[in-house]
């Protein structure tokens, strides 16, 4: 299903054109008006008459999260406050959050953004689609919210918690998408196992919107598998504007509207610009933001671009699902390990549940990794010996994966902590 047929289809070398043109006036438009940008481009001798094709962007400085930080809160904004019609906050980890601003237009095409994306995975006037993402500062309630309204569907805006009344209000109101957290939804499978409700049976819920945090091919087969609904991949910042685009039906890789957004993946290390496929840092420039506008901004999030045609026939780039980000890698013992290929890992061993926790600690000179994991209710077994074996073999697993020796606590169903938003399952305490 296509919701804007001639902008999605467009051939790929008039879309390049378009891009090419978007991002030149983009960049004239800022050097002209905005202090940060000017001053910036000055730094790095580059002026907007030195862009002269698409591939030149590369001469283009990156933009950093620092510099969001150090401009906190309206610095880099590009239009007058009387322009700004919302706000929305994004709370890092550490340091001051990043405050986005939003005109009139801003809004109009995230929403279009969300309606391309929601039609190409055939959501439509037909669904009532549940918003189960925060609302409020974060992007993810809101931002669906208005995309499944321009689309025609009924909205249920049941944001976060109160599971068992989420479940209800499910069955009452016929919902046929959820909108969450892989992690929430998991969570909600289990919930509804626990008081007797089967999805398929006793729901008309069909299909799955899940982002806003790394999952795994191996969680979206459990997923489908236990609940029944099939599970779409959806991806946005808060820089961007929030979530925005997503899988369409074929599910390989995620469509980036190109009159939108101008994706590139670089060398992390390097900086260079790598070929179509090759997986590296996201680094994206907005084509048509107007309050806060991004040029070469690095995501931090890893993943490849590929540019080939997809059999939908849209003609948009597609980017890899997500495997985490430069700055979530952790270095235990000298090698390089990412938390989703400990879920990974994790999901290839039937016994294991859906839950799991990872800490780091230092003892003495010695990283110390160790991977605490939920066994599902029908494989825990009170005997000691079934355990052990059980343990050892998840140990094998991860090693095999990670290449690296792993410590794994076994935990009873229920132990471990549950998600209604983004997942937080790393504790890295060596840094403490
Ligand atoms: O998470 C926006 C969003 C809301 C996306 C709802 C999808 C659905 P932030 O809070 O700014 O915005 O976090 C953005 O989350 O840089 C990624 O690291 C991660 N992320 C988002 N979607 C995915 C995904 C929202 N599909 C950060 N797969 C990004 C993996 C994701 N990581």
């Amino acid at each position: 299903m296509f919701w804007n047929h001639d902008i999605e289809c467009m051939p790929k070398e008039e879309l390049k054109r378009l891009q090419y043109s978007s991002i030149k006036n983009l960049v004239t438009k800022l050097y002209s008006s905005n202090a940060f940008y000017r001053h910036k481009m000055d730094s790095f001798d580059v002026e907007p008459d030195d862009i002269r094709s698409l591939s030149d962007v590369s001469k283009l400085p990156f933009m950093t999260k620092q510099e969001f930080r150090d401009n906190y809160p309206t610095k880099m904004f590009s239009v007058p406050n009387t322009d700004v019609v919302r706000y929305h906050v994004s709370s890092g980890t550490t340091g001051k959050p990043t405050l986005v601003g939003y005109t009139r237009n801003d809004l109009d095409y995230w929403t279009e953004a969300l309606a391309r994306s929601l039609s190409s995975i055939g959501v439509g006037e037909d669904d009532t689609l549940q918003v189960s993402y925060g609302y409020g500062l974060f992007t993810g309630g809101l931002g669906l919210h208005y995309g499944a309204e321009r689309v025609g569907a009924t909205v249920l805006p049941a944001s976060t918690g109160s599971t068992e009344r989420q479940l209800e209000l499910m069955q009452d109101l016929d919902v046929t998408v959820i909108a969450c957290t892989p992690s929430y939804f998991i969570h909600m499978i289990d919930v509804a196992k626990d008081i007797g409700i089967d999805f398929l049976r006793d729901t008309k819920l069909r299909k799955a919107v899940l982002g806003a945090e790394p999952w795994s091919e191996g969680m979206r087969k459990r997923i489908e598998e236990y609940s029944g609904v099939r599970a779409y991949d959806i991806y946005g910042t808060s820089e961007l504007a929030g979530p925005m685009f997503t899988e369409c039906e074929e599910r390989n890789g995620i469509h980036i509207c190109g009159d939108i957004a101008y994706m590139e993946a670089i060398d992390p290390q390097s900086g260079e610009v790598l070929e179509p496929g090759e997986k590296g840092e996201l680094v994206v420039t907005m084509l048509k933001k107007e309050a806060f506008p991004l040029v070469r901004y690095r995501i931090r999030d890893l993943s490849a671009v590929c540019d080939d045609v997809c059999p939908c026939g849209r003609s948009s780039p597609r980017i890899s699902r997500i495997s985490g980000r430069s700055d979530d890698m952790l270095i235990v013992r000298g090698i390089n390990v990412f938390p989703s290929q400990i879920e990974y890992a994790l999901m290839q061993v039937p016994q294991v549940g859906n839950q799991y926790m990872i800490q780091v600690t230092r003892e003495g000179a010695l990283d110390n990794m160790v991977v605490q994991v939920e066994i599902k209710p029908e494989s825990f077994s009170d005997k000691v010996e079934d355990m052990i074996l059980l343990r050892s073999h998840i140990e094998s697993e991860l090693k095999k994966y990670l290449n690296l020796g792993v410590h794994v606590e076994l935990k009873a169903p229920g132990e471990l902590p549950r998600f209604d938003g983004k997942a937080s399952r790393v504790k890295d305490k060596r840094s403490l």
